[in-house]
């Protein structure tokens, strides 16, 4: 009888790992919140009484079990998704494929057709405790990073009425609308953030890329970059996914510009890069469909995960070296170029670094307003930032500048 007792759970243990064979496909959106648009409260469609939950509880069932999509709305807007297991980053492969709804027209002679493209970050879950920290995101460097405003911020308008256009301003002076349109009728504004006067977003502003070839307002083309964006290639090439439509986890960016290396992925994050309205097409705003690893045995719409790819112990040792433990609350960076690390003592408020000759070191504020300018001597330094305000901060060393969070 004993035996009996013994052998059934582990049969009962063995149909549940079955049961619970990792899927490629993403497997939680932990949040999706879309900058106004004209398929922002339609894709996903908003009811009344969805609240912020309600609503990635809808994004996550439009993209996996129905296999639709979900709008971004205007620049800013963003989905961050997980999965049930970690994207290993494969040397010299893409790793994760993005499926979107940009396609190829066939009336230009552009690369292009409807591409709009949408930032990617990723995170690899450092502490374990099953989320995305703020510290654990990295940027995937695409082909535009060189053209695009860094440290960009846009805020939306909350309109008086669902009919009226939603103005927006930017960091860099600028100000537009997210007009409304004949095509689209519900509000613009995500119902489920009426109590927010305005919505603010930051990262990176990509290039325009929507041309009018008609010149009189009838015929836009939204261009394709070469590489590193969501719903910017189409997704299927010869019928198989194309690989324009993939990134590669090894071209993750820390907040220097430089080169991460990392070991995979548990987090992926999306947001619409470009801010631009084109006429009657209206804003630029990023699709999102299933978000996958890459690295299947079959392709489709049930693609299965190659179990035999395997995360790099020796990358995993050294990305948790440089990034894990007292870095976790201090959001140190490593400059890649150089040996020079420059890092917060959170318990001091000084910013260190070793120098490995004489210098001048600056720091700003957010702003760009220049605090401290000073020389520094071969060796350990430190710039005392106890007296300053909690925030974010530049600190330039030797021409290498290096963000530094202050909590
Ligand atoms: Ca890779
Ligand atoms: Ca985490
Ligand atoms: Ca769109
Ligand atoms: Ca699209």
């Amino acid at each position: 009888m004993r035996k009996f007792y013994i052998a059934f759970p582990v049969m009962a243990m063995a149909a549940m790992i079955v049961a619970q064979a990792a899927s490629p496909v993403h497997s939680t959106v932990l949040e999706y919140v879309p900058a106004p648009g004209q398929f922002t409260n339609a894709l996903p469609e908003w009811e009344d009484g969805d609240d912020a939950a309600a609503m990635a509880t809808k994004a996550y069932n439009y993209m996996v079990p129905d296999e639709s999509m979900i709008s971004l709305g205007g620049y800013g807007g963003y989905v961050v998704v997980g999965f049930d297991h970690t994207i290993v980053n494969v040397e010299n492969v893409r790793d994760i494929y993005l499926e979107g709804n940009a396609f190829q027209a066939d009336a230009t002679s552009t690369r292009g057709g409807s591409c709009e493209p949408g930032v990617v970050l990723v995170a690899y879950d450092i502490n374990g405790n099953g989320l995305p920290d703020d510290n654990e995101w990295f940027e995937i460097r695409g082909s535009e990073y060189d053209n695009s405003m860094l440290d960009y911020e846009c805020t939306y308008y909350r309109p008086d009425t669902d009919d009226a256009d939603i103005r927006w301003t930017d960091n860099r002076g600028n100000e537009g609308y997210v007009y409304k349109n004949v095509y689209h009728s519900q509000p613009y504004w995500p119902q489920w953030l009426l109590d927010q006067e305005t919505l603010t977003f930051r990262g990176i502003r990509l290039p325009d890329n929507g041309v009018d070839e008609s010149g009189n307002g009838t015929y836009f083309v939204l261009s394709q970059f070469d590489y590193g964006y969501a719903d910017n290639a189409p997704n299927l090439l010869g019928g198989s996914w194309n690989d324009e439509a993939k990134i590669d986890i090894d071209w993750a960016i820390d907040l220097n510009g430089n080169s991460v290396k990392m070991p995979g992925v548990d987090f992926v994050k999306i947001y619409t890069g470009v801010n631009q309205y084109n006429g009657w097409l209206g804003e630029c705003s990023t699709e999102v469909c299933r978000v996958i690893d890459a690295h299947v045995t079959r392709e489709g719409s049930l693609p299965v995960l190659d179990e035999s790819v395997q995360i790099d112990q020796s990358v995993l040792d050294a990305f948790l070296a440089a990034y894990g433990d007292g870095n976790t609350s201090s959001a140190a960076t490593i400059n890649g170029n150089s040996n020079l690390r420059v890092y917060l003592d959170p318990s001091t408020g000084c910013v260190n670094f070793n120098a490995p000759q004489g210098g001048t070191a600056q720091v700003y504020n957010q702003s760009g307003m220049l605090l401290y300018n000073g020389t520094f001597g071969e060796g350990s330094n430190s710039i005392d930032l106890s007296g300053y305000p909690a925030g974010l901060y530049l600190v330039r060393v030797s021409g290498t500048t290096t963000k530094i969070l202050k909590r």
